[in-house]
């Protein structure tokens, strides 16, 4: 046997025997209470970064430790396997974005099997497999015939000299990044889904049912939700018998409104500019500002401008003619894209009103608006969300197809169920020109329409990537399921996840579509379940030199490295030693090495000494040891490893070790090196199968005191006695010591006086 700690030996010994026993593979089991615990999914991007090592070891530590609590655990990992750096690398290194992905996972999976995570490799799967994506068609067919798919025209980045969609990272300050012709913005069909039907719930249920979710998480989320309450408004125009509403949020401020604002792309604005006389102005204003850029608008950094249209609407309850703009900062997607302008109270106005030369007027104060307009019969009370559908189309390849065929005769027809998977071509152009390539495969377009057999023409549009990730978590329960997208009873065994793990990025994005999927799919009837996590948590970045490791800075430390030098335990204990989950980590070399010191020093503890308690008091010992159990099981109950990790460091230090408790205390964090010692304490059996120990309570502090006994604050006596010891009875011995007794003799007792578990002072008289 070695006598030198040696981990690359140990953890692939340890990780073979895992798998060859099947030890993390999780089977329902309706006797045992289960726990799900869940990580992020990873995007085979080529390699592992130390972000998933922090990600997936602060999740390996937590199913490990629910396991040995005797919790039926579920750890699942998989592969979120569709995107667009698939098919630049097809592009760049013309290999198809099929190989590129499944080679990245096979390299992936090796670097995270090197970790010892505590995967059910089982169930493994990647959101590119056609058995996956088939059951996301599915939904989405399911979801088209409810009308929560639906298709709209929206505003894309269209390139003229390409002929083709960008996507907003492939414009550069406003051109192609391709041939650098101008970006216009031009409106296309696209698919959404109608997330905001679920407004209302997703908002509710943050508070309701989101308790065991960071703050910072619900707060995002409410914001982007957005729900404000206020009115809309309509202004009849003059002359016509149309009107344009607007929605506010201050109807009191309604004698305040001395013009209106209206976004560029304000359905009545140029019939009102042609009305008006100044149809030539307004197009160019509109034109001028649909080119800003799209990040400039939502940021609010610009100047903000407007063009008279020459029409007027009338105050709804005053009459009055108000001037209508086109202006540059009302936003179409949102209320109704027309603003009601109320300078003498709101900033933007204001700075409108100067620039223009337009009227500021005083609301009235203590005006009940909303009756007045009620009676008036000119609006009403609405509430507004800032949330949108969600636009899920992407003129891209390497995405899951929308299920979709376009027919002549029929229209918007859903393949059949039958049909299903549509499944990705494999054989197209990589030209890298622009457009989909699946819009240039005229086998994959061309089909019979399969209501009137005519000809009709599929869908090229692919699926967002986050529609994947939107039901992984869910198909985790049941990844071969073939009946359906989830087994509902694996899914009402093991669901809510009790523990998901990601970065924060995903906040608004995933953590709000994952949540609008489990409602849907509830709505459908496939699942009886109203949210999907019950307890998150956030992690915060892996940095180097002050700003988070990224390829772009080069200020990478590669996994791989760390574990062919120290190995993986030491990766593990340093990533979660260096900081608090949450809060970002600093990379520190010799950190890392005092961490690789630590290991080495319990493996001579057990491998060359294996004792050490001989010299302290039983009783001492025990403390230390229920004094640890404690410390690290409750520290990791709230994510706490490092203290959970100097705990430990203390107890190896204190010199009463025991050996088997403390080896189990290691093992959620360096597993590999705890099963090699454990099976040196002669275990036949796998760690994994020990229970985790329990303190006991009573045992925490020490059992006898210590009380000085005084005459007239001199010393006269010690005794040993239960901690529990009441002062009548502690008093009473003390007058009971022989010694005490010779120096009172029969002189009067004035008073005595106790102090706490310390010292007893008797006061005679002198006689
Ligand atoms: C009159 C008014 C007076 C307003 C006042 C505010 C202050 P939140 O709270 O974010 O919902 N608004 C409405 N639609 C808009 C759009 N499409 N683009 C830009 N601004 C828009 O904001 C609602 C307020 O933002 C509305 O209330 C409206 O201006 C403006 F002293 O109406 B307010
Ligand atoms: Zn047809």
């Amino acid at each position: 046997m070695q006598s030198h700690y040696d981990p690359q030996t140990i953890e692939l010994k340890w990780q073979k025997f895992w798998e060859d026993q099947k030890l993390f593979a999780a089977k329902e089991d309706s006797k045992k209470e289960k726990y799900y615990c869940l990580e992020m999914l990873p995007y085979p991007s080529g390699r592992i970064h130390m972000g998933h090592v922090r990600n997936y070891t602060i999740g390996d530590v937590v199913a490990r430790f629910k396991r040995m609590q005797g919790l039926n655990v579920l750890h699942p990992m998989g592969w979120d396997a569709f995107g667009l750096p698939a098919e630049n690398a097809a592009i760049k290194n013309k290999i198809h974005p099929a190989k590129w992905t499944y080679e990245n996972i096979d390299t992936m999976r090796t670097q995270l099997k090197r970790m010892g995570f505590s995967y059910d490799w089982e169930r493994e799967f990647a959101t590119c497999d056609p058995e996956y994506y088939r059951w996301e068609q599915f939904l989405f067919i399911k979801m088209f015939e409810k009308g929560l798919a639906y298709r709209k025209e929206k505003l894309l980045n269209w390139c003229e000299g390409c002929q083709t969609v960008l996507a907003n990272e492939q414009v550069e300050q406003g051109k192609c990044w391709r041939c650098s012709t101008p970006v216009m913005q031009k409106p296309m069909e696209q698919w959404f889904f109608k997330i905001t039907d679920y407004a209302e719930e997703l908002l509710k249920d943050i508070d309701g049912k989101l308790q065991g979710w960071p703050e910072r998480v619900r707060t995002m989320q409410k914001e982007w939700i957005g729900k404000s309450e206020g009115a809309s408004i309509r202004f009849k125009i003059e002359n016509v018998e149309s009107a344009i509403e607007v929605f506010t949020t201050r109807p009191d401020t309604l004698y305040g409104v001395t013009f209106m604002s209206l976004a560029c792309e304000h359905p009545l604005l140029m019939k009102l500019a042609k009305m008006g006389g100044r149809e030539k102005e307004v197009r160019k204003f509109v034109e001028k500002t649909l080119k800003m850029e799209r990040m400039k608008r939502l940021t609010g950094e610009y100047e903000k401008e407007g063009e008279f249209t020459g029409s007027y609407c009338l105050h709804p309850v005053t009459g009055e003619k108000l001037p209508v703009y086109a202006a540059n900062f009302v936003l179409m997607d949102y209320g109704t894209g027309a603003v009601m302008a109320v300078p003498a109270h709101d900033e933007r106005d204001f700075a409108f009103a100067k620039k223009y030369k337009l009227p500021i007027k005083e609301m009235e104060p203590d005006l009940n608006a909303i009756d007045i307009i009620e009676k008036q019969g000119v609006g009403n009370k609405t509430i507004q969300f800032k949330l949108k559908d969600w636009c899920l189309s992407r003129q891209r390849y390497w995405g899951a197809p929308i299920p979709i065929l376009y027919c002549d005769a029929c229209g918007t027809v859903p393949v059949p169920e039958k049909d299903l998977p549509v499944k990705l071509p494999i054989d197209v152009p990589f030209t890298g020109e622009g457009g989909s390539p699946l819009s240039k495969d005229k086998n994959f377009m061309d089909v019979k329409c399969p209501s009137c057999g005519k000809k009709a023409r599929r869908e090229t549009d692919t699926m967002d990537t986050f529609v994947e990730s939107s039901w992984y978590l869910l198909r985790y329960c049941s990844p071969k399921y073939e009946k359906g997208m989830v087994d509902p009873k694996a899914v009402h065994y093991w669901m809510p996840i009790n523990q998901y793990i990601g970065g924060i990025e995903h906040a608004v994005g995933h953590l709000i579509y994952c949540r609008f999927f489990t409602k849907v799919m509830r709505d459908l009837g496939m699942i009886k379940l109203d949210e999907p996590v019950k307890n998150l948590l956030t992690q915060g970045m892996v940095c180097l030199g002050g700003s988070a490791m990224s390829k772009s800075k080069g200020n990478v430390v590669d996994p791989d490295e760390i574990i062919n030098h120290y190995g993986a335990d030491t990766a593990r204990i340093f990533i979660l030693f260096a900081a608090p989950p949450e809060k970002d980590l600093e990379w520190n070399d010799e950190a890392v090495e005092g961490m690789y010191r630590f290991l080495n020093r319990v493996w001579r503890l057990v491998v060359e000494t294996k004792q050490s308690s001989a010299e302290m008091k039983n009783e001492e010992a025990d403390r230390w040891k229920n004094k640890t159990i404690k410390r690290v099981t409750e520290d990791i109950e709230k994510f706490q490893f490092n203290t959970a990790l100097s705990g430990l460091m203390e107890y190896l230090n204190s010199g009463a070790v025991d050996l088997e408790t403390f080896v189990i205390l290691l093992s959620p964090f360096a597993p590999h090196l705890a099963e090699e010692l454990w099976e040196r304490l002669g275990h036949k059996k796998s760690l994994l199968l020990e229970p985790w120990p329990k303190w006991d309570e009573k045992m925490l502090v020490a059992s006898t005191m210590t009380i000085v006994v005084q005459v007239n604050g001199k010393l006269r006596g010690e005794m040993e006695l239960p901690v529990n010891a009441d002062e009548e009875a502690i008093k009473k011995q003390a007058l009971g010591l022989e010694k005490v007794k010779s120096y009172v003799g029969d002189r009067q007792i004035v008073k005595m006086i106790y102090v706490s578990k310390k010292l007893v002072n008797i006061v005679v008289r002198d006689s």
